[in-house]
């Protein structure tokens, strides 16, 4: 398989790249004090074909490839992660409208989700259900004149910040099978939400519960097919796995160009820290692991693309293995700055606070594991 990047692919990182180095990279400390990303850089956002990227064109998207993506995530990311994740959150939702929404859905959502009018979020996670998503317990009861939805969603980002969350709530029976996706509007009857999470990273990016109190939801906001909504909300992270584990070499990249920089100026024992062999050794060790990340990412996200069968499995590979890989760069290039690492205006430590999570969300990396190893007993 050739991974190579197209000229048309170049293009499309150096333009991620270049947005994200002028409108994000300057602000992006600044945003992490507010705990928030202004609403103004979306517009601009979706003016690049960043609001939909996968979503098909006849709807408002960029009808780009999952492996586009992933180079449009890197990018980004190298300017801050939590910028960067927080849009593959709704891209992921724009994803899952375009795959599974009937013609109507498609027409209503997407064009505006694709401009960016309506930031959409993700709640699949709630206070007692993480790993284990398919025993949710919020409710979706189907009346005459529309849903009522009650429950908690916990950990969402962009929650109290979006204008519309897919919201996966138990319609029918107990499982996976019971589950349905409904599209919540923000100002639906009944919608609320709970105070900001005070986090160790992804901080620019705001994270509370959505709590749904007998929440008001029209009956055509169901997305697809009654029950279907939980295999919906795993083929939605097969990509949005993808996604994370861009975001993460993104970060880790721009954390070792950093370090190569410093490294060159900072002096000990009468000459440049890069003269040691010890310190060189180690930037051969993360150079590799990136390099080995980036392959198997794209060479996973092409897998996603040809509707390969084992798809999935190389997604959760990819973002177990990536994630991994990346903390543990990021990790040491602040140890190779020394004490300076520790301080924020090195831009070093924001991007550890930042990686550490992408182990942990969009499925932890145990659940990772649990889903690689299924799919080798079974096949
Ligand atoms: P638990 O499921 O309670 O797991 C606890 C520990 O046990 C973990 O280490 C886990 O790996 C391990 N474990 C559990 N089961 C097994 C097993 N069978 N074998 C081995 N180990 C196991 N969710 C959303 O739906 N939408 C969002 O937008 C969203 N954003 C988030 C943003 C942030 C900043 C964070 C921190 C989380 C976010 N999440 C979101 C939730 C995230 O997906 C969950 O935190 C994650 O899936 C883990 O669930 P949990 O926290 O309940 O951990
Ligand atoms: N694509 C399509 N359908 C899938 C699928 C996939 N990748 N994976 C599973 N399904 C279907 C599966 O086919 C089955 O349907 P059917 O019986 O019709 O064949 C159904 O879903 C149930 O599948 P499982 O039997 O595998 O379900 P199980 O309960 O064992 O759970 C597990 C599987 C652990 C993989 C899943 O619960 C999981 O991914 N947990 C982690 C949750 C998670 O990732 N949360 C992230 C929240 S979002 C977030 O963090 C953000 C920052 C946005």
């Amino acid at each position: 398989m050739d991974l190579s990047l197209t000229e048309e692919q170049q293009a499309i990182f150096e333009m991620a790249q270049g947005f994200g180095q002028e409108k994000i990279a300057p602000f992006a400390r600044e945003w992490e004090k507010a705990e928030n990303i202004p609403k103004t850089l979306w517009p601009e956002v979706a003016a690049l074909g960043l609001g939909g990227i996968y979503v098909s064109e006849d709807f408002g998207g960029s009808g780009l490839s999952r492996l586009d993506a992933t180079l449009v995530f890197e990018a980004l990311s190298m300017a801050c992660p939590s910028v960067a994740a927080f849009l593959s959150i709704h891209n992921m939702c724009g994803g899952m409208i375009d795959r599974f929404g009937s013609e109507e859905t498609k027409a209503r959502w997407l064009p505006k989700l694709c401009g960016m009018e309506t930031i959409f979020s993700y709640c699949l996670t709630e206070p007692g259900s993480g790993s284990d998503a398919a025993a949710l317990k919020t409710r979706a009861t189907k009346g005459e004149d529309g849903w009522r939805l009650n429950g908690t969603k916990a950990f969402i980002s962009g929650g109290g910040y979006s204008d519309a969350y897919i919201v996966m709530a138990r319609s029918g029976e107990d499982g996976p099978k019971g589950i349905s996706a409904l599209i919540v509007e923000d100002g639906a009857e009944g919608l609320s939400f709970g105070g900001l999470e005070d986090k160790m990273g992804w901080r620019a990016q705001p994270t509370r519960q959505v709590q749904l109190d007998d929440c008001a939801v029209p009956l055509d906001n169901l997305l697809g097919e009654e029950g279907r909504g939980f295999s919906y909300a795993m083929a939605g992270l097969d990509g949005g796995r993808l996604n994370i584990a861009a975001c993460a070499l993104g970060g880790a990249q721009s954390a070792l160009d950093a370090t190569m920089t410093y490294m060159a100026e900072r002096k000990a024992f009468g000459r440049s820290i890069d003269q040691f062999q010890a310190l060189q050794f180690r930037l051969a060790d993360m150079e590799v692991k990136l390099q080995t990340a980036r392959v198997f990412l794209r060479h996973a996200a092409a897998k996603y693309d040809a509707k390969a069968p084992d798809a999935s499995k190389f997604c959760a590979m990819a973002k177990l293995y990536v994630t991994d890989v990346c903390f543990d760069v990021a990790n040491s290039c602040l140890q190779m700055h020394g004490g300076y690492g520790y301080l924020a205006d090195y831009g070093i430590e924001k991007i550890v606070r930042d990686l550490r999570v992408h182990q942990i969300l969009e499925g932890t990396n145990e659940v990772m594991r649990m889903i690689i190893s299924r799919q080798m007993l079974t096949d």
